[in-house]
């Protein structure tokens, strides 16, 4: 017979074992794990696990929509190191938090989803918020594609096994979103006390052999127009001292993909900056000239690739590349590849310029002063707008603005549009790290929640987004969980009116911009973005000159009160040097 507090199993039923309901067990783990914060929003399947939370030293952060915390856990993890650890109710609420946890799992973001469920004992009787249209308790497998692994947990006894796989998962390998999917007793069921005993192991990372090390800095030494190519696994695995002791030993350049920006300093003279269709043309130039690439932590996207079109970014062959990622299905899907290796980016890293010392590369005197020319030529094009006191501001004077106000390790998290394409390719970023920015899925919305959660990992550096209205808009209760988590984070909300970029791109292609701006009556709708701040207790400051701009960030930084500094801007678009494909699909019909 069962007495509260024990348990009696049914294959050893004279053994009496004492019990803690698995939701307190489950907290109690998760604190020996580390976890220091959880992000969610509540619901009936995960109340019981709640309480146990609020009784825990764990911080739980509330938010007004799962998708604002599912990209709070990334922005989390992208800036603490560890897994980010998001809660949602079942049904709607894991639906509303996919977005969020795809955007993580497409730029190799490590996180842990813990989802309730419906009873158990419910399974086949389709109850409330269930998703079952085509099997019964079917909600995990809606994250299958986007996962490493979804689990159903059928049993308490496999509670305390899934979450430490869970763990495990995230961070093993190519890092990224496992689902724990939890029906609601299970979180009230009685487990024996040491049930949650085993933790995740401490992990060695694939390392690259000597010899293969020493084969490609040999290569590197004997190419003529060698090139790194920087990608987001050498900024995760924090690899960037083993890239710039590489670059540096035999005189290699430097061009990096979006989530690569950081791997040098931006006055290195090796660094050539970004490529594809947002970067620069000397990088872009540098790719395609080159006549050995190694390419590292990079998947060689669309868009870094300038749509792998060799007349613009890489042409490969006659380049040869050797590819290093921690993921073997990255190698070899868009260009041929003479060498491939499966490795961690720091370790490989580290063994080839380990490798390199003694070395000598390619003599190419004038490499540097190339290098600076090119990029001096293209900044040429408009830096002068750095300093533009027009209203509505140019672009490129918000970034000014901010380059000065901002101390150097501050954290600059982007949306998509002109925040992140304008950054990615012409704002100085110093400290490795410090650029969060959505890249595989490109979520507008992903910025201004992903600051919320790069302010709790890190809360004595200063945390700004960069954003656009339309991402801003879609889901301004950011500003309420930053008030209620005291998380002091500044918006800087680079305000068009409308869609920016894609009314740019359909104006470009058929003469106008349907459907892409802010109109209300046929006459441009603008939403007073600062008072909706005010409206939630945080500060709110609409720009109404180019010169207000520095002082308001600095009075935002000082004040340790979340602010969206509302700016007005012109729609003009980021230079593209390189190519998308899309620009030859268009067709305009009249
Ligand atoms: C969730 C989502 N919906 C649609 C898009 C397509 N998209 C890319 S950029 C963009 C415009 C973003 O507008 P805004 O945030 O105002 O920035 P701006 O382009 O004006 O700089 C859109 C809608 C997207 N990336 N993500």
């Amino acid at each position: 017979m069962k007495k509260h507090g024990t348990l009696e199993y049914t294959n050893a039923p004279d053994v009496t074992v004492e019990t803690r309901i698995a939701a307190y067990q489950l907290t109690d783990y998760l604190e020996r794990l580390g976890v220091e914060v959880i992000f969610g929003l509540c619901g009936h399947t995960v109340i019981a696990f709640l309480d146990a939370l609020g009784k825990s030293r764990i911080r739980f952060i509330s938010t007004r929509h799962e998708q604002i915390a599912a990209h709070a856990a990334d922005g989390y993890a992208r800036a603490s190191g560890k897994p980010g650890v998001l809660l949602t109710h079942l049904g709607p609420g894991l639906t509303n938090a996919t977005t969020g946890v795809a955007n993580a799992a497409l730029d190799s973001v490590p996180m842990v989803v813990l989802a309730g469920d419906i009873p158990s004992h419910y399974y086949g009787r389709h109850p409330h918020q269930e998703v079952n249209l085509h099997a019964d308790a079917d909600q995990y497998e809606i994250y299958r594609p986007f996962c490493k692994r979804v689990y159903r947990v059928d049993r308490p006894q496999d509670l305390p096994r899934i979450v430490e796989r869970a763990f495990h998962l995230s961070m093993a390998g190519r890092p990224g979103p496992v689902l724990v999917d939890i029906p609601m007793d299970i979180f009230s069921a009685d487990l024996p006390v040491d049930s949650f005993s085993k933790l995740p192991p401490i992990l060695s990372r694939p390392a690259l052999d000597p010899a293969m090390a020493g084969r490609i800095a040999s290569e590197l030494a004997s190419a003529r127009r060698p090139l790194l190519y920087a990608g987001g696994g050498v900024m995760s695995s924090r690899a960037t001292s083993e890239l710039r002791a590489l670059a540096e030993a035999l005189e290699i350049p430097v061009a990096h993909t979006l989530m690569g920006k950081g791997c040098l300093e931006e006055k290195h003279p090796l660094l050539l900056g970004m490529t594809g269709f947002w970067g620069t043309p000397v990088a872009n130039a540098f790719c395609r000239e080159a006549d050995l690439i190694l390419a590292v932590g990079t998947r060689l996207a669309e868009a870094n690739s300038s749509s792998w079109d060799p007349r613009f970014t890489f042409s490969i062959p006659p380049s040869r590349l050797i590819h290093i990622d921690i993921d073997s299905a990255e190698i070899g899907r868009n260009f041929p590849t003479e060498i491939g290796a499966v490795a961690d980016a720091k370790l490989a890293l580290g063994a080839i310029a380990e490798a390199a010392k003694g070395r000598s590369g390619a003599v190419r005197p004038d490499l540097r002063k190339t290098i600076a020319a090119g990029r001096d030529e293209f900044s040429s094009r408009w830096d002068h707008q750095w300093s533009s006191d027009q209203y509505p501001l140019r672009p490129e004077r918000i970034l000014s603005e901010l380059h000065k106000a901002l101390p150097k390790d501050a954290f600059i998290v982007t949306d998509v549009g002109w925040n992140k394409n304008g950054v990615a390719q012409q704002y100085p970023i110093d400290v490795p790290g410090t650029f969060i920015t959505p890249s595989g899925l490109c979520t507008m919305g992903f910025g201004p929640a992903a600051v919320l959660g790069v302010k709790t990992a890190q809360p004595d550096r200063a945390a700004v987004a960069l954003i656009g209205d339309g991402a801003f808009g879609s889901n301004p209760s950011v500003v309420a969980t930053a008030m209620e988590a005291n998380l002091p984070v500044v918006w800087v909300v680079m305000d068009n009116s409308g869609f920016g970029t894609i009314a740019g791109l359909e104006s470009m292609h058929y003469g106008w911009s349907f459907g892409c701006m802010f109109e209300c009556n046929g006459k441009p709708y603008t939403i007073d973005y600062a008072a909706i701040a005010r409206a939630c207790g945080a500060r709110g400051v609409l720009v109404k000159s180019a010169a207000e701009l520095g002082p308001a960030l600095r009075e935002a930084l000082a004040s340790g009160v979340p602010t969206v500094i509302q700016v007005p801007m012109e729609n003009a678009p980021t230079p593209t040097p390189g190519h998308w494909n899309i620009n030859d699909i268009y067709r305009n019909g009249q």
